[in-house]
């Protein structure tokens, strides 16, 4: 595994303009893996003119001839899908069969469809007597979380780039090596020099220089929605298009009608993988009063088998860490009753934590209404079915969720609760379909042609 000592601006690998650096870490073995340099406004600043500099040029590009380079790019990630598995393994410490399954082919399947959706997304279209085109926004500033290394930097830059946008990244400074590697894919594609450009540095420090920057016309940003919020006020401030992708505190409803075991342990699947960090993870199970306690039986005999070290990875970082165990802390306090899992640490090293379950959840309890970011699953008890809908909606969030029982029951609840995304019995992600946030839970859409969308302005002429 290589760390790069500079950014990647402008087509080439120049120098930073400090000399600050930023260890990163392998969160299983906390040992240091590598250092990469903390950008500046300074490097931001080259970074957004390279991007600007590139804009027009990529703009006038025809869309069949950004779909191949989408295609090249494609093709170079996947020439690379071992060594960014073992990469995001490394920096973020995730299980092998998902970093390669997930974590590296997940964005190499992403880019593809972008570069399907260069070539058939319907740029100009006619609208009784006028023409109307779909026009690339401009400079994009893409800030990043960590716990997608590369599938948040895809789902940001395939469709920008599609789109006729350039670009400048700034990844989590937790995961830098491998957005340095989608750097260099880049390279192999052939994108025109100051296209795609990187920046690796501190969130308020280079974050803040991105976000706040004249020269970017819109700012994608995923990560904590306390940073969201603020990157949201300094857009509306500058009249500058945003995008934000933030926290959750998904439903997962188990309707009396159906498959409890299934419904619970699928459910808890999903609220466990990549070690519960995930936006869209279903961390409040709601299941009906009369099959609650067979429900928590289950669940707890399923979450038992979730070895930390082999199916679990670790919490990214030691604050990370910290602020989970301080979770579990508020749920004993607040009378949550711990039924599996708990604080101690489950592995002499590495920032593990114990796959946790929490029974006789209440709604307004600090656990059922923040996002933990962690292995922690809430079991909620509900009467009737008004009553799981008040629940399922009663947070500020509102990205995912799941329903399960008789299928049209399960859509008739699904249409009514305030989520962008809810599976149904089981229903399986979909990365060509739109994903992102009601409520709090962000603004815009990503992945599939809603994705595209995001980065484009329109523009009618009218005869
Ligand atoms: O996020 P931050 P953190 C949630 C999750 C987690 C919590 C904190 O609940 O426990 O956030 O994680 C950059 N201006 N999610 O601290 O700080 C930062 O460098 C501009 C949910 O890691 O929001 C990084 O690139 N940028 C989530 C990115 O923002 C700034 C994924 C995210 O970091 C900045 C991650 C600033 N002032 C965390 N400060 C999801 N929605 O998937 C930081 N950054």
């Amino acid at each position: 595994m290589k760390a790069h000592d500079a950014m990647y601006i402008g087509g080439a690998w120049r120098p930073a303009a400090g000399t600050d650096t930023i260890a990163v870490v392998n969160p299983a073995d906390e040992q240091v893996i590598g250092h990469v340099p903390a950008g500046t406004a300074e490097d931001v600043d080259a970074a957004v003119s390279a991007a600007r500099a590139a804009f027009p040029a990529w703009a006038a590009t025809p869309p069949a001839e950004r779909a191949a380079r989408l295609t090249a790019l494609r093709d170079a990630l996947a020439a690379r899908q071992d060594e960014i598995a073992e990469t995001v393994t490394a920096e973020l410490g995730a299980p092998p069969p998902l970093a390669t399954a997930v974590h590296a082919g997940l964005p190499i399947f992403v880019t593809g469809s972008y570069a399907e959706l260069a070539a058939t997304y319907a740029f100009e279209e006619k609208v009784g007597n006028s023409t109307v085109y779909a026009e690339p926004v401009g400079v994009v500033g893409a800030i990043t979380p960590w716990n997608y290394p590369l599938h948040q930097v895809v789902a940001k830059v395939a469709p920008a780039l599609a789109a006729g946008c350039t670009v400048v990244l700034k990844p989590a400074e937790d995961t830098p090596l491998t957005a340095q590697l989608f750097a260099e894919a880049v390279h192999e594609s052939g994108l025109p020099a100051g296209v795609f450009n990187l920046v690796t540095g501190l969130g308020p420090v280079a974050g803040q220089a991105l976000a706040e920057h004249d020269g970017v016309d819109l700012v994608s940003f995923t990560g904590s929605t306390a940073v969201g919020k603020r990157i949201g006020a300094l857009a509306g401030g500058a009249v500058k298009r945003v995008a934000l992708e933030l926290g959750g505190k998904s439903a997962n409803v188990i309707l009396p009608s159906a498959d409890l075991a299934k419904a619970v342990d699928t459910g808890l699947a999903n609220a466990l993988s990549n070690a519960g960090q995930r936006c869209s993870a279903l961390t409040r199970v709601l299941v009906h009063t009369d099959q609650y306690d067979e429900a928590v039986a289950h669940a707890a005999e399923t979450i038992a088998t979730y070895t930390p070290g082999d199916r679990i990875g670790p919490m990214v970082n030691a604050v990370q860490r910290e602020r989970v165990r301080g979770y579990i802390d508020k749920g004993v306090e607040e009378g949550a009753r711990l039924v599996v899992g708990g604080t101690e640490a489950p592995l002499p090293q590495g920032y593990y934590v114990t796959p946790t379950l929490f029974a006789d959840v209440t709604p307004e309890m600090t656990i059922a209404q923040e996002e933990i970011f962690g292995p922690v699953v809430a079991f909620l008890r509900y009467e009737d079915e008004e009553d799981a809908l008040r629940i399922a909606n009663g947070t500020v969030y509102g990205l995912a969720g799941a329903v399960w029982g008789e299928p049209d029951e399960a859509v008739a609840f699904a249409r009514r609760m305030e989520a962008g995304q809810v599976d149904i019995n089981g229903g399986r992600f979909n990365p060509l379909a739109p994903f992102g946030g009601y409520k709090q839970s962000g603004i815009g859409r990503e992945l599939g042609a809603h994705g595209l969308a995001e980065f484009l302005q329109t523009k009618s002429l009218q005869f």
